[in-house]
């Protein structure tokens, strides 16, 4: 039996994909009403053949609790923020966890954490209240790190095609967490250590920070001198070793705008390239507020209220606004432009989250004469004859109507 701690967009397809192929689990968190809500079978949040795999794991007996159970195995799935001073992780809600199991696990019992973490976090933060409460590692229990890589967006399909990383101290106990993997893992399971696993995991969305940052770099550096950046990446790209991603209001999410900052932290004068990119990438919101004002003045738009943010998400096609440009664009937005309120709206946000909300395409839009597409959700492809009449900053370069501003 495996008890997962932390129902959230990792750790409940995870228990679910767990349960639809027979193991036996019981899904855990703290969150009283997010349990009754899974009680009465229902989903917490959106994502393709969530619903479906939800069915599944039902009929395989996924158990929802607000307690800790006593299991062979633990998959702990909690966030793990960090603090914005220091760039170091907080590894809060890791150690609760921890510390709750400690309390119900019987002797052998392996601790599974699948939360991102800095290189070292398990050593630093989990090893040393263990110890603490007498238990010996690697007999009373054992610590494994098998951190997640699965795309919100494609978190299904990804959670059986990916390629995953066990780290651990002994072997045998990495066979026997990759064979509880294996159950719906259809890709390639990797056994290393744990300080690897950590580190790999930080380095896989370091990567593409750096490589976001570089897209946003080229996005400005082309403006600056009146050059299509999507023109020049499209003909780069053809060159078979060069693969550039694209520019866009900035980078969101709980992962790839977090983890680089773990190495900038813990190793201060080293992780240069890395600090550089988080800067770039941070920029951006600001970057697309110069665009806004600059194509307000050119036609001729005085008021921000005449202004319209399509998309409050960090991404196309997903409900999570974690970390989400537009976010941090609003944020800063009163410093640079006057005029009353900047409308917003997404259709994955249903309830009002910032000012001046719109729950309704077509009524936004009629509010508005400039619209900022923040995010390319599949909902204003599908409409962009919508936008015919109106003034258009697209920042994710999806719209195909003529006369359409990029960044
Ligand atoms: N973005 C761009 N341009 C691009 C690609 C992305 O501006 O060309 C932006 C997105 O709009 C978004 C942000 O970057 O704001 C991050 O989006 P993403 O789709 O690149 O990644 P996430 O944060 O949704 O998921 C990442 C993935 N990591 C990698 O691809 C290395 C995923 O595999 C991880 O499991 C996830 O982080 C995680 O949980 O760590």
């Amino acid at each position: 039996m495996v008890n997962v701690i932390g129902l959230g967009y990792i750790g409940l397809p995870t228990a679910l994909m767990l349960a639809s192929h027979g193991v036996e689990v019981i899904g855990t968190d703290y969150n009283k009403e997010l349990i009754q809500t899974l009680q009465h079978g229902k989903i917490t949040f959106k994502e393709d053949g969530l619903e479906q795999l939800f069915q599944e794991a039902i009929e395989g007996g996924i158990q929802f609790s607000d307690t800790y159970a006593e299991t062979d195995m633990y998959i702990v799935s909690v966030p793990t923020p960090y603090d914005k001073k220091s760039k170091k992780i907080d590894a809060e809600f890791v150690v609760s966890a921890v510390k709750e199991i400690m309390n119900v696990c019987h002797k052998g019992s392996i601790l599974v954490i699948e939360s991102t973490v800095s290189p070292g976090t398990i050593g630093k933060y989990v090893r040393p209240i263990l110890v603490e409460k007498g238990f010996n590692i690697g007999e009373d229990i054992h610590i494994v790190h098998a951190p997640e890589r699965i795309i919100p967006g494609n978190m299904v399909y990804e959670l059986i095609h990916n390629n995953r990383t066990i780290g651990c101290d002994e072997p045998e106990i990495g066979e026997k967490v990759k064979k509880v993997y294996a159950s719906f893992c259809r890709g390639e399971i990797l056994i290393t250590d744990i300080r690897s696993a950590e580190m790999t995991k930080v380095v896989e969305n370091t990567f593409r920070d750096i490589n976001i940052a570089f897209a946003n770099e080229l996005a400005k550096i082309c403006r600056s001198d009146n050059m299509d950046v999507y023109e020049i990446i499209k003909i780069a790209n053809k060159h078979p070793r060069v693969n550039i991603l694209m520019p866009g209001p900035g980078v969101g999410g709980h992962c790839i705008s977090v983890d680089p900052w773990f190495l900038v932290g813990d190793y201060p004068g080293l992780a240069n390239i890395i600090l550089a990119a988080r800067k770039i990438n941070d920029s951006m919101p600001e970057f697309v507020l110069e665009r806004i004002a600059d194509i307000m003045k050119e036609n001729g738009i005085k008021r921000v209220s005449e202004v319209g943010l399509y998309g409050l998400t960090y991404k196309e096609n997903v409900d999570d606004m974690r970390e989400s440009p537009t976010l941090q664009m609003l944020d800063c937005m009163e410093r640079h432009l006057a005029g009353g309120l900047v409308k917003v709206y997404d259709p994955y946000i249903t309830v009002d989250m910032v000012n001046n909300q719109y729950h309704d395409l077509d009524s936004f839009l009629a509010d508005v004469k400039l619209v900022v597409i923040m995010v390319g959700h599949d909902e204003i492809k599908d409409n962009e004859n919508k936008l015919a009449d109106k003034v258009v900053l697209d920042t994710r370069c999806i719209c195909s109507l003529h006369g359409v501003y990029h960044l």
